[in-house]
């Protein structure tokens, strides 16, 4: 007999839900669930194969444990036994930062990710944290903190309403999305083409997104930032500036003019390759669109100006009355975040707080480079010690970061090494134990950092569609026990750090002002609170305690756990509404719009306006299929025009004797990569384009169908030194690059 169950797709940002069908405890099928408040009923390639990627056979079923220099199954007993017995000595030997904590991407797609590894960065006491985040969206990060004092408040366009997408960086038919969590992407974008809006996507390569584009702009890789500035000059210069009903919010904008005198359209266009009466048309539509929104997504923050260029991206949407407008871009509200606060100054955000070790990057948002992980512990220095061990949750760098091969070597000679990963793979294969989720079928969802970047407000929660299997651990569990372990409490109920956080949040929230339970007792709180489970009673405290919370029965018709668990396709909490001031925590309780570290880092830009690449510059790509370095493994998910290919353009090919899927050979500065050709004028003159995620060829992972066709890893080609340097997000876009056919010799361009 099977039976159906809901669920919530992990596999990207746009968290469509799932109807599975499940046979004992398998899921058999999987369609979109036409109920589903948000997704209704949409479903990718990628949600529709949940089965074969929850049940793929290569997935571990218990933790492995390093003896005798090989990785042996355990137990779980042994397992967090030598977790503890691997790290505490590393801790108090040499001190709380010799303890690295790597935070890799699925962690935002799992109750477990967002729940325990603040605990366990907070607990270690480490300044060695290293995230996804410094690969991919820093930068917004950054100009987010500078800009409205709060790294989390990042505007998302208003989709479904705007008159007028500027897309800049980013491939949502390919993606599905990102810090724009919206299910359906592309039918969004078409509905936007068909009630009379446009659409403009800049990308250096002709991508499906561009080809449903009303206008594309083939830019060159890396100078977003320039054309942006650019526009913004043009509203100064043509009386175009209009902030609308933001104005009495926003601080800095003759400031803003003033800094911007010397990117002008005309000044931009060599470095940029878009002609300055483009840029001119690009700001005039803007600003003459009834509504718009821009928005940026890796091609703009994953380069030499990543801050400027997602700085810039709202700047523009300041500039235009555009920001917290309806149709333009707004700031969601999500069901878990915090009760708002009254609207007033703030505390700031403040960069650099401490430095990495060897590079002396600054910190951004707590975290330090991944890009400068390699060298934080294979280098020596007289500042500190390095980093001896490391926790690394859903996180694969050697793929994911740039120069894989050092890291590779560096993790090898670590004291010890913990991964909770499903797989072993290209990094987890270096760990001293490995102790494995259960896969997704097995565990809860809800979306704690997508709600707050959906184009819509709305909430879901599905519990387990499968009961755990025998021999499995929830991952919640395993993550509350590697805190324990990590952090001297070895052996202790893994339940009592629930009862901790639920403890310490009440008790806090009883004393704020602005709290619905201001004055209550939060003893007889936390006994209210349901869930079969800890994570399950954080989750109801957190939606009583938020916007749309009954506050523990202030407003009775509020979220609680119970409610969401009555309404199992989700649900609606409305459009995105205009919220300025309240989310401000700037120190002036205004939009600052020309902070004073972007201020500092315009004459880097200005720079830029001279620089022109003298051979072939890299660019990255995302399949439909795949999803970043770990879903080469799924059968059904490899093959076809999901392949690891070099994309040039037939003129550059010609004049390189490069043949369509000829081996091709590409050296930068981190080391060199062979992948075959694909000729397509798909690219601009000038770039060149591999996927990331490949390199599947190391020996030691158990990743059976990904190693028969292994792909070259893109990220060998990077050595780690290129960063944005306000955020220190690796520079992964843009990158010049040398290319010959296979055969011959690679000559240096300059
Ligand atoms: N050149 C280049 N490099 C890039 C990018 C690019 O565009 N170009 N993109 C960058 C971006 S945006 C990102 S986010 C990073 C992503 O890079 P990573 O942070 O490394 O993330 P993933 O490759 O998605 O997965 C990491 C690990 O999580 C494991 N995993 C999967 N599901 C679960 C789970 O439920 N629990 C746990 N504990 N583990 C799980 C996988 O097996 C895998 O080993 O890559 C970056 N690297
Ligand atoms: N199918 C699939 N979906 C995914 C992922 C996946 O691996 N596969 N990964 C997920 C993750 S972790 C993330 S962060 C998101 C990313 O979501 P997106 O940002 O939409 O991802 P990409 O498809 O890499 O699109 C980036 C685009 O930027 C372009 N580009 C490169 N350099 C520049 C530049 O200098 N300027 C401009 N204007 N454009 C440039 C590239 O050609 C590319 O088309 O996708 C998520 N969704
Ligand atoms: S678009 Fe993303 S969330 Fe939706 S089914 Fe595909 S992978 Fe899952
Ligand atoms: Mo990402």
């Amino acid at each position: 007999m099977s039976r159906t169950a809901l669920r919530v797709c992990p596999l990207c940002e746009a968290t469509c839900g799932l109807t599975l069908t499940i046979d004992g405890t398998r899921v058999t099928h999987a369609r979109g669930d036409r109920d589903d408040v948000f997704s209704k009923g949409f479903v990718c390639p990628k949600g529709a194969a949940f089965g074969a990627v929850d049940s793929d056979p290569d997935r571990l079923r218990g933790p492995l444990v390093r003896k005798d220099g090989e990785l042996r199954e355990a137990g779980w007993e042994e397992a967090f036994d030598a977790v503890a017995a691997g790290l505490r000595p590393v801790v108090e030997r040499y001190g709380p930062h010799s303890v690295g904590v790597v935070l890799g991407n699925p962690n935002v797609h799992t109750v477990a990710g967002a729940l325990y590894p603040p605990l366990l960065v907070a607990g270690l006491g480490t300044r060695s944290l290293f995230t996804a985040s410094t690969v991919d969206q820093m930068p917004k990060h950054v100009s987010s903190g500078l800009l409205y004092g709060d790294a989390l408040a990042i505007p998302v366009p208003d989709l479904d309403r705007t008159d007028h997408l500027l897309l800049i960086g980013a491939n949502p038919l390919e993606s599905n999305g990102s810090l724009c969590t919206a299910p359906d992407f592309p039918g969004r974008l078409k509905a936007l083409k068909a009630r009379g809006g446009t659409l403009t996507v800049i990308d250096p390569r002709r991508t499906r997104t561009a080809r449903l584009a009303d206008r594309h702009i083939a830019i060159r890789p890396g100078t977003d930032a320039l054309l942006l500035a650019a526009m913004a000059y043009v509203l100064f210069d043509e009386g175009l500036v209009d902030l609308g009903a933001s104005a009495p919010h926003v601080q800095g904008v003759d400031e803003l003019a003033g800094a911007l005198r010397d990117f002008t359209p005309e000044a931009v266009a060599a470095a940029c390759d878009v002609d300055a009466s483009v840029t001119r048309t690009l700001a005039r539509e803007l600003a003459a669109a009834p509504t718009a929104a821009v928005y940026g997504r890796i091609g703009s923050c994953t380069v030499p100006h990543g801050t400027l260029a997602s700085w810039l991206v709202d700047v523009l949407n300041i500039l235009t009355g555009n920001l917290d407008r309806p149709g333009g871009a707004l700031f969601p509200q999500a069901a878990t975040d915090r009760s708002p606060r009254p609207a007033g100054p703030g505390r700031g955000f403040a960069l650099g707080r401490w430095h990495s070790r060897v590079s002396r990057h600054p910190e951004a948002k707590g975290e330090l480079p991944l890009a400068a992980l390699a060298e934080e512990i294979d280098t020596a220095t007289d500042e500190g010690e390095p980093i001896r061990a490391l926790v690394a949750v859903a996180a694969n760098p050697v793929l994911s970061a740039p120069d894989g091969d050092r890291l590779d070597k560096a993790l090898a000679s670590l004291d010890f090494m913990v991964s909770v990963d499903p797989y072993l793979n290209e990094t987890s294969r270096h760990a001293h134990v490995v102790l494995p989720p259960p896969p997704p079928a097995q565990s809860p969802h809800h979306d704690f950092a997508f709600n707050a970047l959906a184009v819509r407000n709305q909430v879901r929660y599905s519990r387990p569609a499968v009961p755990l299997e025998p021999g499995r651990m929830a991952e919640t569990e395993i993550l509350a026990r590697l805190v324990l372990a990590a952090t001297g409490m070895h052996g202790a109920d893994p339940a009592a750090v629930d009862r901790l956080v639920i403890d310490q949040t009440l008790g806090k929230a009883v004393q704020e002002p602005h709290s619905p339970v201001h004055g209550h007792d939060p003893r007889e709180l936390a006994a209210r609170l349901t869930g079969d489970t800890g994570p399950e009673r954080r989750l109801d405290m957190m939606l009583r305690l938020g916007p749309y919370g009954d506050g523990f029965g202030v407003r009775p018709d509020g979220l609680t756990l119970e409610k969401l668990l009555a309404h199992p396709h989700g649900i609606d909490l409305g459009p995105l509404r205009p919220r300025l001031p309240q989310p401000l925590k700037t120190r002036s309780g205004k939009v600052e719009l020309l902070p004073q570290p972007i201020a500092d880092d315009l004459p880097r830009l200005r720079d830029a306006l001279r620089q022109l690449p003298a051979g072939l510059v890299l660019v990255g790509r995302r399949h439909l299929r795949s999803n970043n370095s770990w879903m080469h493994n799924v059968p059904a998910l490899t093959g076809g025009s999901n392949r690891c290919t070099v994309h040039i353009h037939p003129a550059d090919a010609e004049r390189l004797g490069v043949r369509d899927g000829e081996p091709v050979r590409l050296k930068g500065a981190g080391g060199e990569v062979t992948a075959p050709a694909e000729v397509t004028d798909g690219v601009r003159p000038g770039v060149v384009s591999l996927p990331h995620g490949w390199g599947h060829d190391r020996p030691g992972t158990r990743l059976s169908h990904a190693a028969t066709d292994p792909g070259v890893n893109v990220n060998q080609l990077l050595d780690g030194r290129l960063l944005d340097p306000l955020s220190g997000n690796a520079v992964l876009n843009g990158v010049p690059v040398e290319v010959a056919p296979a055969a011959e010799k690679l000559t240096p361009l300059t």
